[in-house]
């Protein structure tokens, strides 16, 4: 027996979080998308609710079993636990190597046919990638099969919403819907003009050099931080009162603390800016669908093998025809922490500045380029359905 294209299954998404909330902001978003666009009926099993309620206001963190937007959504709370085989779902997926409830597996092993079980890793652009992509290894009796995202037709791509493009174009087309988003964190109209800039980086980056680089930049520059965000940095540019709602000018910069949006408006947050700093992998995806030039601070890694990802990343992406786009690579590495032999963000924002246009242009052929892997929900479940006819 197989997963037929008629009838959607079922499918749990196991959910640990580290830290911050990637985790759950790429598990909540493939949940809902399989659900929306696909009708599959979707549980999500997350530990940590407080997280998810950040990227998700409507999150009740006091109950066990409660629904999003069609998602089930269960707090799981340890290892422990029996299950019979008929609450196993069809597909099940492990983030990041979460281990599942051993009772869980007893159960998946039960099953006939088994679930087709997944494990979903993190983003990268290294090349082994393609190699590991969908390789199965026995566990339990059953086959467990690797599933990467990536940036190329032999991974499994990126998270993207069927609708994503559409809204976005309309968003961008209409300058009044983005003074009025823009406007509810402050942002007055004569700001518009200016550099927009959102930030989303690790506490580690090197903020206060990009702040005085705007103050004393050439170009007006509004830059949005939503709270919390490089926390230091932005209270020694604000003062003492760095909350959300505060803001202060200096020079050519205003910054601005913005609430912590939820996942939707931080789409638009992207979208309304010129410039977005982002970080680990979701954010880091949106902003390569948003379609405007960005930089990325990369989840540090033990050894900097974080390094490694990050120059992966670039050789893909800071190219164009001319070749190299040096501006966008240097920025990167200064910002990361990486070797670099720059002035500093003084000269490293100044030639961002003179090669925008440029980065813009790659950022848009970018977006054509990774259109054409499909999205990785679609992706998984198509090969879902390969994989439990094998089985
Ligand atoms: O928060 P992140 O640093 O998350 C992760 C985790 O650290 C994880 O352990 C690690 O594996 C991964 O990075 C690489 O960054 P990320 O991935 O961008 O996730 C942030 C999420 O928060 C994303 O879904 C967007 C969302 N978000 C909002 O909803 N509102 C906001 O205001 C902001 C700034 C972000």
């Amino acid at each position: 027996m197989s997963l037929s294209v008629q009838h959607p299954p079922s499918l749990a998404i196991f959910c640990k979080v580290v830290d911050n909330y990637g985790d759950i902001g790429i598990c909540w978003r493939l949940a809902r998308q399989l659900h929306c666009e696909h009708g599959v009926a979707v549980t999500l099993w997350v530990d940590d609710l407080i997280s998810f309620r950040r990227i998700c206001p409507e999150i009740d963190v006091t109950l066990e079993s409660q629904q999003a937007a069609g998602v089930i959504v269960r707090h799981w709370l340890g290892q422990d636990g029996v299950f019979k085989p008929e609450e196993i779902a069809d597909i099940v997926i492990e983030f990041f190597a979460c281990d599942i409830p051993p009772g869980y597996i007893a159960a998946m092993a039960q099953c006939a046919p088994h679930p087709v079980w997944l494990n979903l890793e993190g983003l990268t652009a290294e090349e082994w990638v393609e190699g590991c992509h969908t390789l199965p290894s026995s566990r339990h009796g059953m086959q467990k099969h690797f599933f990467f995202p990536g940036f190329t037709g032999k991974t499994g791509g990126l998270l993207r919403e069927a609708a994503l493009e559409q809204r976005r174009a309309a968003f961008q087309r209409d300058p009044a819907a983005m003074a009025v988003f823009l406007a509810q964190f402050g942002v007055m109209p004569a700001e518009m003009a200016a550099i927009k800039v959102s930030l989303f980086c690790y506490p580690h980056a090197p903020v206060v050099q990009l702040l005085a680089a705007w103050e004393q930049g050439s170009e007006p520059v509004t830059c949005l931080a939503p709270e919390g965000v490089a926390f230091d940095a932005v209270r020694a540019f604000i003062g003492d009162d760095a909350a959300a709602g505060a803001s202060r000018t200096r020079g050519n910069l205003t910054l601005r603390v913005l609430p912590f949006v939820p996942q939707d408006d931080y789409d638009q947050l992207l979208w309304a800016c010129d410039v977005n700093f982002v970080r680990g992998e979701d954010s880091f995806v949106r902003a390569q669908w948003a379609g405007k030039p960005f930089i990325w601070h990369i989840y540090p890694q033990d050894e900097n093998l974080h390094h490694v990802k990050l120059r992966a990343f670039l050789q893909r992406y800071a190219v164009d025809a001319a070749g190299a786009i040096d501006s966008v690579g240097a920025a990167s590495e200064d910002w990361n922490g990486g070797i670099s032999a720059n002035e500093g963000w003084a000269g490293l924002w100044p030639a961002l500045q003179a090669d925008m246009a440029r980065i813009a242009a790659r950022a848009g052929a970018w977006q054509v380029q990774m259109l054409e892997n499909g999205d990785l929900a679609s992706n998984l479940l198509a090969f879902a359905r390969s994989a439990s006819r094998t089985e």
